[in-house]
């Protein structure tokens, strides 16, 4: 049979065939796979066989199309970055964090979305990202831009990432009553003690899957694989200067006749972008 794996729990992968769901363990020759993410993880395409106790085991795993680490699921279809307006406050660099690793993920599919649009308008500046990214202004409280959140969910497997606190278990509880997922403090609280942040669960919505990650603060970029030679192609918009450069590997910083720099001070790419560039590149 094959089917797709849709939680890890109690040390059995739960996999989603036909109409069932069968807790399944790995075909020992599996374990010893060491790729990045593991033998298997959740989003995986897996065949497997049936045991007589309704349990299974995992002969194969499909190659993924792509693989999110934070949280860990494999063949997403499209991650929302949700943030809040305030509470917390939204910040550009934390921002542009989040979209690098989207975008080193080689996600197609990226959108930021900003809840909590009851308690403050204060967001001109994220105006000025809507020609790079798709933005979606919404309330879990209120249910302001739910429907237009909704259509996009309805196929495809979506991860909500981000900040803990924002409200992006809120918000998958407003989209879907049934869900019931865990919000405020406390339970982040809770979660964050038991490692959690490495556990993620498909859950069905429509006819696509919907992810919600646990609260995390800390993103290592140099643990998503970037470094000061790859940092500059997750900045999509410098791709149609940076071939003017002097320098065929120019870093856009310090080096002479840089067609990114000169596209900065013509207002073509956005400065606050390039700020955070050039933070990330010192981190990195
Ligand atoms: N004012 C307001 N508060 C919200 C909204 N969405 C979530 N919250 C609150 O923000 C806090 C964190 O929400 P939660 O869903 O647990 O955030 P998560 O950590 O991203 O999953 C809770 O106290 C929620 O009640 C919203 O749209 N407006
Ligand atoms: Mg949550
Ligand atoms: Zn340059």
């Amino acid at each position: 049979m094959t089917g797709r794996v849709i939680k890890f729990y109690n040390s059995f992968f739960f996999v989603k065939a036909d109409d069932e769901l069968i807790p399944c363990k790995l075909r020992g020759l599996l374990k010893r796979d060491k790729k990045i993410g593991g033998a298997v993880c959740v989003g995986d395409f897996v065949e497997i066989s049936k045991l007589n106790d309704k349990s299974g085991v995992i002969e194969k795993v499909q190659s993924r199309r792509n693989l999110l680490l934070r949280p860990l699921v494999a063949n997403v279809d499209r991650v929302i970055l949700t943030f809040a307006v305030d509470a917390p406050k939204l910040h550009p660099l934390l921002l542009n964090r989040f979209l690098v690793l989207a975008e080193k993920s080689a996600l197609e599919d990226v959108i930021i979305c900003v809840n909590k649009i009851d308690l403050s308008t204060a967001e001109n500046f994220l105006a000025q990202y809507e020609s790079l990214y798709k933005v979606l202004r919404v309330s879990a409280l209120t249910g302001a831009g739910l429907d237009e959140l909704r259509k996009i969910l309805s196929a495809g497997v979506t991860v909500f990432a981000g900040a803990s606190g924002v409200g992006k278990s809120s918000l998958l509880n407003a989209v879907d009553k049934s869900l019931r997922l865990k919000v405020g403090k406390v339970s982040e609280k809770i979660l964050r003690g038991k490692h959690t942040t490495r556990i993620s669960e498909l859950l069905a919505f429509g006819d696509g899957f919907l992810v919600d990650t646990p609260g995390f603060s800390a993103v290592d970029l140099s643990e998503a694989g970037i470094d000061k030679n790859n940092l500059r192609l997750c900045f999509k918009e410098f791709g149609a200067f940076a071939n003017a450069c002097k320098f065929m590997n120019c870093s856009h910083s310090h080096e002479p006749d840089c067609a990114v720099k000169a596209a900065v001070a013509d207002g073509k790419i956005l400065r606050e972008r390039y700020e955070s560039y050039l933070t990330l590149l010192g981190e990195v």
